[in-house]
């Protein structure tokens, strides 16, 4: 067992049956001209996050932890997007809609692919999903399970829609969840903070949440 300091108070976990989740690193959220960008947001808040992403993933796989990266993405037809999803916002180019990066939020169109650098490597596992919770409507659960893992280490975008959303899905569903804070933001910094502080409220309603440099200790000394 591994212990990290963390908030509210220490988090052990056992690499062997740990996830790393790191939420929708996708050029839709990340880069001008995708979805993020459309509903008006400063995507360089999100940009800031991907060195730090990269450490988590590199230490993940030294330590031969699972990772999954989840993508935001719906099918061509858009069969998995309810109705009240595509009309969010009103948009002149929503989901669905060709933009920069091709139809925005649709599987295989260059803005649901993962940003350059956080690319995925063939032993990771890469989940689609139609919502914000990664447990929505996916194999999510039946996969962890298979795979022995009960600690979740969760990063990525937004703090406050996706991460937040899959954090307390599996938190109700006994996953013991650590945020890695500053693998995680938000368009709106103040949200991410407020995430963070939500977490590890009242003895850790939802989890726990830790800088990765106490994760690398954690593990590495
Ligand atoms: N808009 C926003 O903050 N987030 C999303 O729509 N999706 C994710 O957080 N991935």
């Amino acid at each position: 067992m591994k212990t990290v300091a963390a908030r509210p108070y220490p988090y052990p976990f056992d690499p062997a049956h740990t996830a790393v989740v790191l939420i929708d690193m996708q050029r839709d959220f990340l880069e001008p001209g995708g979805f993020g960008a459309m509903l008006g947001n400063d995507v360089l808040p999100l940009q800031r996050i991907v060195p730090a992403c990269q450490r988590l993933l590199a230490l993940a796989r030294r330590h031969g932890m699972h990772i999954i990266h989840t993508q935001e993405a719906h099918d061509p037809q858009l069969a998995d997007c309810p109705p009240s999803k595509k009309a969010r916002g009103g948009l002149s180019c929503g989901i669905g809609d060709t933009g920069p990066l091709g139809r925005v939020l649709v599987a295989g169109e260059p803005g649901a692919d993962f940003v350059a650098e956080l690319q995925p490597a063939p032993s990771d596992t890469v989940l689609r999903k139609p919502g914000k919770g990664a447990f929505h409507a996916t194999g999510l659960d039946a996969l962890l399970h298979a795979k022995g893992i009960t600690h979740l280490l969760i990063g990525g975008v937004t703090t406050e829609v996706c991460v937040q959303t899959t954090m307390r899905e599996a938190n109700d569903r006994g996953y013991e969840c650590l945020l890695v804070q500053d693998c995680a933001a938000s368009y709106f910094p103040h949200f991410h903070d407020a995430v963070v502080e939500m977490v590890v409220a009242q003895g850790g309603i939802v989890g726990w949440a830790a800088p990765l440099s106490a994760v690398q200790v954690a593990l590495e000394g």
